[in-house]
């Protein structure tokens, strides 16, 4: 296991120098920020994260994410040049290092929560996703501003994507997730990056929009489109795990048995009787997640990837990006480390 940590560039308020500090650190997931889905980024800007990363000792190996633009998921409009330019970039991040490129495949909203800064009686604040307050949000009118959410759509453009994937449904999405395997996992094999899709968040449509990257089925059939180990999955237990049908740790040990997990986002949640889940500290007791289990289903298989503390809290008064705080993160990251060695040394003396 290769622990790393998530790291939004020199505009993170969460230094390189701190993350280099939490023990056992030893990647770095960072991506280009400047540049809009679907352009290609310039090899500069790719090898001074890199060349940053190195100055603390730490490795820039896996990228999150290169997004994809909606006109491949839609398979549309300039379609196939944005495959190309996405083909650019798995090269060139390649050329710096990157081993493990992150990315997902849900139209027009990354993940989605109901609010940011959920208190708990202990003070500290967590995203949540309740469904009492999901039926209220009308993601046109509302002009939301939700992390992982391309605040840039006109109300217009959206109205109009919302449309186009309401027509295209869901085996028009698959289709269309085939076509941009095909054409990407050769170039990744080829330069040795295991690209590593994250699950839909939460793992079922929202908004009347398809999603496909939630369940066991989808899973291997997706897995299936490229028989690849460069065909591969973030396994974010959290995503998947806010949905009672998902038996986290069990498909955890499956994957991790077919070496196709390339990355894992390890945080716990905390699933309620309607569907409504509450983001909480990463320790099997916080929430619904054994994540004892789910690291031993990887330790039992040799999982030689990349880890990393998904979402924090908010803790000790931090201030800073919603989930991605440093102190709650770090906590996690030793909290996991810990499961790991215990699970190892346990396997070691059979
Ligand atoms: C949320 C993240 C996601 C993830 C993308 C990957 O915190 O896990 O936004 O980066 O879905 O493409």
């Amino acid at each position: 296991m290769k622990m790393s940590f998530r790291w939004y560039g020199k505009d993170d308020p969460v230094s390189l120098q701190y993350i280099s500090q939490i023990p056992n650190m030893h990647s770095i997931v960072s991506a280009v920020y400047d540049v809009k889905p679907g352009g290609v980024w310039s090899q500069e800007s790719i090898d001074e994260i890199a060349a940053e990363c190195a100055k603390h000792n730490l490795v820039f190996d896996v990228v999150e994410s290169i997004p994809v633009h909606e006109d491949i998921k839609l398979g549309r409009g300039k379609c196939d040049e944005y495959i190309e330019n996405y083909k650019e970039n798995i090269r060139r991040c390649a050329k710096a290092g990157v081993k493990c490129v992150c990315y997902n495949f849900m139209p027009v909203f990354d993940w989605t929560r109901t609010q940011m800064d959920k208190m708990a009686p202990d003070g500290s604040t967590s995203l949540v996703m309740y469904m009492k307050q999901l039926e209220g949000i009308d993601p046109i009118n509302d002009g939301l501003d939700l992390p992982g959410w391309d605040a840039s759509y006109e109300k217009e453009e959206l109205k109009e994507l919302l449309i186009a994937y309401g027509s295209l449904g869901e085996e028009g999405l698959w289709k269309n997730l085939e076509h941009f395997l095909k054409e990407v996992i050769p170039v990744a094999a080829e330069c040795g990056v295991r690209m590593a899709i994250h699950p839909d968040d939460p793992p079922y449509p929202i908004f009347g929009l398809p999603r496909i990257i939630t369940c066991e089925k989808n899973l291997d059939r997706m897995l299936a489109i490229v028989d690849s180990p460069a065909n591969s999955l973030t396994f974010c237990t959290g995503s998947l795990g806010c949905a009672s049908f998902n038996d986290i740790p069990k498909m955890v040990r499956k994957y991790a048995e077919k070496d196709r997990i390339g990355f894992l986002h390890m945080r716990n949640v905390l699933l309620m009787d309607d569907g409504s889940f509450e983001e909480r500290g990463h320790l099997s007791c916080g929430g619904s997640l054994d994540m004892y289990e789910i690291t031993k289903a990887l330790v039992d298989n040799g999982f030689d990837g990349y880890v990393r503390p998904d979402h924090g809290r908010m803790i000790w008064g931090e201030v800073g990006r919603w989930g991605y705080g440093l102190y709650d993160r770090a906590l996690g990251a030793t909290y996991l480390n810990g499961l790991f060695e215990a699970c190892e040394k346990a396997n070691a003396k059979k």
